[in-house]
């Protein structure tokens, strides 16, 4: 079980054990196609470096999702109800929940669960500062894994909240499969998630390689990360970031492409690199709203509504069934 709640992180700052973490990095960089999870782009550097990317005037979803949720606060509050108890999945900053907990009626608890240890917690107090009415209980944890939700802790009514299109960071059946086991495990509950939609190949491109290297910079950072907890040799200037628009999968691909041929060491275990060879480090997976709604009833959930920003980004308001939240 990778989780705790208010539990010391491991050496490395985040809910994979040391075990699991060089397996999975020696795996990923071992197979024919060399690929790592992207959830290990966010180490403590990391998640700041993703706050940067978010305020970003090319990175469109997190300003038009706050949009999204400022605009329509009075319908979100009236659709979850009072005293919710508000789960929050792969939280990250606090921006989006602040606005969130404003617009509920008297919210009974906040519980993010995230990864990244020394910003979950950062995030967690702020919160219970900002909220001394609320019960914040942040939670250690990989939710690509199996993992313990969070239960209500006032009351019947789980409010998932689920933005930033974090589930765009996992393939289709993957998404589904969190999908149905989120509705399966709150009975009762909700599902407000945010979803990036389908777009222009350009806007995309330019979203995913910005114009000041936000984006690189957090894309290279795995390799300074490797270096640091896994004594890797990554010789971070022989690499550069790109991302790419991939019209059949509907996602954008972060690779790090190797500027040259060159052997590193990670972990003890030597690991080739051509010129142009890459490492995927990361998928963004893009959805038409009808899709997605489609894939969650799919898979249990009741679509109750959907709101959109300019076409760009799309809101979804689920119940799991037997639902009155
Ligand atoms: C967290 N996740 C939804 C972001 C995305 O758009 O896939 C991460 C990101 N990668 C590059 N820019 C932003």
């Amino acid at each position: 079980m990778q989780q705790s709640a208010l539990a010391p992180a491991d050496a490395h700052g985040t809910a994979t054990n040391l075990r699991d973490y060089r397996h999975d990095i020696l795996a990923g960089l071992t197979a024919p196609q060399k690929q790592l999870a992207p959830k290990y782009l966010y180490d403590s550097r990391g998640s700041e470096l993703f706050d940067e990317i978010c305020s970003l005037p090319e990175y469109y979803a997190t300003r038009t999702e706050l949009a999204v949720l400022r605009t329509n606060a009075a319908e979100i509050a009236a659709l979850v109800g009072p005293s919710a108890d508000v789960v929050e999945l792969g939280a990250g900053s606090s921006l989006k929940a602040r606005l969130l907990l404003d617009g509920l009626d008297r919210p009974a608890s906040y519980q993010p669960v995230d990864i990244s240890a020394t910003y979950l917690l950062a995030q967690a107090a702020e919160v219970a500062a900002a909220y001394p009415s609320v019960t914040v209980r942040p939670v250690l944890a990989d939710f690509t894994r199996p993992f313990t939700l969070p239960s209500a802790i006032a009351s019947q009514r789980t409010l998932l909240f689920f933005p930033g299109s974090t589930i765009g960071n996992l393939s289709r059946p993957r998404a589904a499969a969190l999908l149905s086991s989120l509705a399966c495990r709150t009975p009762g509950g909700a599902l407000l998630i945010g979803v990036d939609i389908c777009k222009d190949a350009a806007v995309l491109r330019a979203a995913y390689n910005d114009s000041r290297g936000v984006t690189a910079e957090f894309n290279l950072n795995l390799l300074v990360r490797l270096n640091r907890e896994l004594g890797a040799t990554f010789d971070v200037d022989a690499f550069e970031h790109d991302a790419v628009y991939d019209p059949l999968h509907d996602r954008v691909e972060m690779r790090l492409v190797s500027q040259r041929d060159q052997t590193v060491t990670v972990a003890g275990v030597a690991v080739d690199f051509g010129k142009g060879e890459y490492i995927i480090t990361e998928h963004s997976h893009k959805y038409a709203p009808q899709e997605f709604a489609a894939m969650a009833i799919g898979e249990g959930w009741r679509s109750i509504r959907c709101w959109l920003a300019d076409d760009r980004f799309s809101v979804h308001y689920f119940r799991a069934p037997d639902g009155a939240a």
